[in-house]
């Protein structure tokens, strides 16, 4: 099964869109295995974000992601890592499609309420940076006869 990294920024978790954004990825049948609420040390958005750390807006990206908590998480399920970048919307949140997480409920880039991985190195990666593997827990939900053939 595959996994996906997904954080709720600052934005979303100030904007009381916790329980909102946590039901988009729950209720379309996707395993949660992993959870924490966390403040983001400089350190840890910097190695985050460090594809960008050429580009103008990487000092503001950071300083926003250090600004308040995250919530971040690891989601599981059959093609869990380009179905969430769906659900998340695209990166503009004025392009996101209606539907869409940022669509429904961002404006600008510089705030757009949450992150998903973007491929599968990418997922791994993110997922190593953020959590322990102790702090993965999997589980089989007795849903799943219901979701997958
Ligand atoms: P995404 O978050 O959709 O994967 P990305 O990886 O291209 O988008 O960029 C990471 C974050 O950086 C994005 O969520 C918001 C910020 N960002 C990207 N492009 C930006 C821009 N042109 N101006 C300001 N912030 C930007
Ligand atoms: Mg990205």
């Amino acid at each position: 099964m595959e996994r996906t990294f997904i954080m709720i920024k600052p934005d979303g978790v100030q904007r009381n869109l916790i329980a909102e954004i946590i039901k988009r990825f729950e209720t379309k049948g996707f395993t949660l295995v992993g959870l924490k609420m966390m403040k983001v040390s400089r350190s840890l958005a910097e190695k985050h974000y460090e594809v960008h750390k050429e580009r103008p807006f990487f000092a503001g990206l950071v300083n926003y992601i250090i600004s308040a908590p995250v919530v971040a998480m690891v989601w599981e399920g059959e093609g869990v890592i380009a179905s969430a970048r769906k659900i998340i919307g695209a990166t503009k949140p004025l392009e996101a499609e209606p539907g869409t997480i940022r669509g429904d409920y961002a404006v600008t880039v510089g705030r757009n309420l949450i992150h998903g991985s973007d491929a599968p190195e990418t997922a791994q990666t993110e997922i190593r940076l953020w959590f322990k593997e102790e702090e993965l827990v999997s589980w089989d939900p007795t849903l799943k006869p219901w979701l997958y053939e």
